[in-house]
């Protein structure tokens, strides 16, 4: 008897039931990730082979890194399938100096959300075959509806996330969400063009064997992470944790949601306030991390608390098991 095969959509619908004030928006927006997601990873997997998108176009974004066609095609193929479904007001992206303001009043300013991405992190793996991804962040505007949306709609507090998740481009191509009620991974059938429930209701196991950080910055970071990392190395009597670094924190913080671990990402000297950024990759990680049962911390309090000042605000991170990053921040201390 062929296992039942649970699709997204058919998920989302199920769930859906079980908000009854949902008026499907949330749902719809979705699967316009979703669909977004099916066409970068068909464009993705053919990289090594279509050399009019691999490789750089020569421009710069905002983070001051060489933007690689890939990162332009994905940031320009979520925004069309945002823009087109009406779904949301805007849209906040780590390849766009400022948000965009969908401009349609009677569809899109009529919408209660807007959504921030990150369209293809860890891109500088894709000339070497390495896992890459996605991740997005949903919120409820705090804009007037019919109205334009404004600056205020995506700098909310982590805590005010009503869904978020990722699709991570590796071996094969997943996406795990939460909107509050637990995390739930769905993996791409190509054959059939749809993700298929693949892994319900995620909890990340308190497993002290992992440990994910350039150990290259090691002689930058301060005193209590080098304590924790110097706990790893040897773990007191213990088999030391392994050191596992794919440098696509996508794909290192799935890694450790499934099997345990910890990922941490401190100030550098040439990060000083951490590298990574917190509005579309360290909130809505952390976000999925607490609904997996882990912990989320920027080393003086939750990611999810951090009240942001701007768009691009980057944040040190310490994210993964609870027992682990409980002990870093005891050596913190
Ligand atoms: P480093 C990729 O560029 C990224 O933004 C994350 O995906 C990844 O975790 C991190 O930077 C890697 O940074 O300094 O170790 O190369």
């Amino acid at each position: 008897m062929q296992p039942v095969l649970i699709t997204l959509e058919e998920f989302i619908y199920q769930r859906q039931k079980d908000f009854p004030f949902a008026s499907g928006e949330l749902s719809g927006l979705l699967r316009d990730i979703a669909l977004a997601s099916k066409i970068i990873q068909r464009d993705l997997s053919k990289a090594g082979l279509v050399d009019h998108i691999l490789g750089k176009t020569g421009s710069v974004n905002i983070q001051g890194e060489e933007v690689k066609k890939l990162d332009d095609f994905a940031n320009n193929m979520l925004i069309q399938c945002l823009q087109t479904s009406g779904e949301c007001c805007g849209v906040a992206s780590e390849e766009e100096d400022t948000f965009i303001s969908f401009h349609e009043k009677n569809r899109h300013q009529k919408s209660k959300y807007v959504v921030l991405f990150d369209p293809l992190d860890g891109s500088s793996n894709i000339d070497v075959g390495a896992p890459v991804g996605t991740i997005f962040s949903i919120y409820k505007r705090v804009s007037p509806v019919g109205e334009p949306c404004t600056n205020a709609d995506f700098l909310q507090k982590g805590t005010e996330q009503v869904a978020a998740g990722y699709v991570m481009y590796g071996s094969s191509t997943m996406l795990f969400y939460t909107t509050g009620a637990g995390v739930n991974g769905f993996t791409l059938d190509p054959s059939i063009g749809e993700f298929c429930l693949s892994h319900p209701d995620v909890k990340t196991p308190n497993s002290e064997k992992t440990y994910s950080c350039n150990q290259g910055n090691y002689h930058s970071f301060e005193n209590g992470v080098k304590e924790f990392i110097n706990y790893c190395q040897s773990s007191e009597g213990k088999k030391p944790f392994s050191l596992r670094y794919i440098g696509s924190m996508v794909a290192d913080f799935h890694r450790n949601m499934i099997k345990g671990g910890i990922f941490l990402y401190p100030n550098t000297a040439d990060a000083p306030k951490g590298k990574l950024r917190l509005m579309y990759e360290c909130n809505p990680l952390a976000f999925l991390q607490e609904q997996a049962g882990g912990k989320a911390d920027w080393g003086g309090g939750r990611i999810l608390e951090i009240q942001p000042k701007e768009l691009h605000t980057r944040t040190p991170v310490f994210i993964g098991g609870e027992n682990l990053v409980n002990r870093l921040l005891e050596n913190l201390k």
